[in-house]
Formats: C-alpha cells, structure tokens, sequence
C-alpha cells in the first residue's frame, strides 16, 4: 500500500465513523410508532432537541402537542414517514394522536 493510498483509507475510515456516530445519536432521539403506540412511551431531553417520529404502523398517524407552553399538530403521517418535533422550552409535554386516542408519548424537557 502506498502512502497515499493509507491517506485515502484513513479518510473513509473515519467518514464511516462519523456516519455511524450520526446515526446512533439519531436513534437516541426516535420515538417509533408500532402497534398504536409510542415507543418509548415517555422520554427526558434537553431543551432545543428534535425528535423523530417514525410511524411503522400500516396505517397512518397524526401527531400532536396541545399544551399552554407549546402547540404542535401534523398533517396525516403516512406508514413509513418520519416527522421531526423540535421541543424549545423546558416543561413536560404530552404528545398523542387524533386517530388514536390511547396512543401518549410524555416527553420531558429540561
Ligand atoms: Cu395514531
């Protein structure tokens, strides 16, 4: 191997490490819907964090927040979509569904 070949691998090394760092603080973040729930079902972040909402149901969703601090509401979430919630403020914050009313994910900012 030459030395600018090790140069080439070193680089794509440590893309793939980045990468695979990226998708790992994703995961932190995802909050899966499967079998009309949220899972987890409650969940503590700082303040300014985005989470994803991954519907893995066959069928849609439709997310939403409706407190005094913070109000957010989706269009239909088809099977497979991700939505993104950015929570600014600290409080806690229920988030449910307009289809399903069981369905209650708490999420807590600090
Ligand atoms: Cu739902």
């Amino acid at each position: 191997m030459t030395l600018n070949a090790a140069a080439t691998f070193g680089i794509a090394a440590a893309a793939f490490l980045t990468c695979a760092a990226a998708v790992l603080a994703d995961d932190a973040n995802t909050i899966v819907q499967n079998g009309r729930a949220f899972h987890p079902s409650e969940i503590t972040i700082a303040a300014g964090t985005t989470l994803d909402f991954s519907n893995q149901d066959d069928f849609l969703h439709q997310i939403y927040v409706d407190t005094e601090g913070f109000n957010y509401d989706s269009a239909e979430q088809q099977p497979g979509e991700v939505f993104h919630i950015t929570f600014p403020s600290a409080g806690t914050f229920p988030v449910r569904c307009h289809i399903h009313p069981k369905m209650l994910l708490t999420v807590h900012v600090k």
